[in-house]
């Protein structure tokens, strides 16, 4: 600083002279430097001045700590920009130092360790979306880690990919999210959509279902005989997954027996997975019967109704066929009547009053059948037309 300064002696003389009087100034020595905590997410603000000690510092990072000239701020808050004024002794005049935050917040995730794992079913896999930091360490073989100097919110979001369809991995991600709170709550609150930091983690999971299908209605007999007019309709099954959904499909097959009216229906039912998993039921519906009476009888050779035919009745040998008149006669009669040997041809066979061989005078007659089929004794009877034209 210049000054004009004047001197006097007592004796009226004076004198005037320029002189440099040094006046004690606070000055930045150097620029300052930031270094964030090892331990919490904040920084120190380190600067050094020149000027007359004791020095004081006010504004963020205040008061901090004076080693001799050396100024070391207060923790400041990782995100919070400086701006500190510093004044020596004189109080003179101040030096202001600012500038920006550097970024202190670190995030360091350690993924866990996951073993190989089989579910059956997409639907087995772990079903969780949200996972505190607790219940992420302890995935895997728990060596999971979530550590670091946060400066916001962590938020775990688990999701499974989608379904690779059978024996294929499906990954389940985790993301772990550091949002800015802005409101310092420690509540990932919304409209905290900045980002910090971000992690991901993967794990991978077989899916292989083995299970087959069950079927949901309890299942009729696996063997059943019946006669021709008393054969079940098939029923509609359905059937239950481990996975979900099954589907039913019903396959009929006619297996032809030993004799013209008796045959083997054999009935299926198969419940398959997506999986193709399959479980089956058979059933087999043994159908024999007599299938019909043809009752009229021309027995002009003419190729039509020449002999009394009973379909199917070959398959019952043990059977007996009565022929009688309208007056109660009989006038034929056969055990073992198979429409080949002997059959009915409109005569006689020499019973009771008719004369054996007589051609029988047209008009109607009545029949009956007995026969035996799976130890049933079954009876039939009806109208017998004959034709001796
Ligand atoms: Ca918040
Ligand atoms: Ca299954
Ligand atoms: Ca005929």
């Amino acid at each position: 600083m210049m000054e004009t300064e004047t001197f006097h002696d007592g004796n009226g003389n004076s004198i005037t002279a320029n002189q440099n009087i040094i006046v004690n100034q606070i000055a930045l020595a150097g620029a300052e430097t930031v270094t964030c905590s090892a331990t919490q997410a904040g920084y120190n603000l380190t600067l050094s001045v020149t000027g007359n000690a004791p020095y004081t510092a006010t504004g963020t990072g205040a008061p901090g700590t004076w080693n001799g000239n050396k100024w070391t701020s207060s923790l400041i808050t990782s995100g919070t920009n400086y701006n500190v004024s510093l004044q020596d002794s004189s109080a003179c005049n101040t030096v202001t130092v600012s500038g920006i935050s550097p970024n202190c917040c670190s995030f360091n995730v350690i993924c866990p360790t996951f073993q190989p794992l089989t579910v059956s079913c997409y639907q087995e896999l772990p079903a969780a979306t949200t996972l505190t930091q607790a219940q992420f360490e302890a995935l895997g073989n728990g060596n999971g880690k979530i550590s670091g100097t946060k400066c916001g919110v962590i938020e775990i979001v688990a999701s499974n990919g989608t379904d690779p369809g059978c024996n294929a991995n499906v990954t389940r991600t985790y993301i772990i999210t550091e949002y800015e709170d802005s409101n310092k709550n420690g509540i990932h609150d919304s409209g905290e959509n900045t980002i910090l930091n971000s992690t991901v983690c993967t794990q991978n999971i077989l899916i292989h279902d083995t299970t087959a299908p069950v079927f949901n209605e309890s299942l009729p007999q696996t063997i059943i005989n019946v006669d021709c007019d008393t054969i079940p309709t098939a029923q509609s099954f359905t059937a239950s997954d481990n996975c979900g959904s099954a589907n039913v499909i019903y396959d009929e097959q006619k297996i032809d027996g030993d004799c013209s009216s008796r045959y083997s229906l054999v009935r299926t039912w198969t419940a398959s997975d997506k999986c193709g998993n399959q479980n089956s039921f058979v059933q087999t519906i043994n159908v024999s019967c007599v299938e019909e009476v043809f009752n009229a009888v021309s027995a002009n050779g003419d190729g039509l109704n020449d002999v009394f035919f009973i379909k199917g009745i070959d398959c019952y040998p043990n059977n007996n066929v009565r022929i009688y008149n309208r007056y109660g006669v009989i006038v034929y009669e056969k055990n073992g009547y198979d429409n080949i040997t002997n059959p009915f041809q409109g005569f006689s066979d020499g019973r009771a009053t008719i004369v054996r061989g007589n051609k029988l005078p047209t008009g109607t007659y009545f029949y009956t059948l007995e026969y035996e089929s799976d130890g049933r004794k079954i009876q039939k009877a009806g109208y017998l037309y004959v034709n001796s034209q």
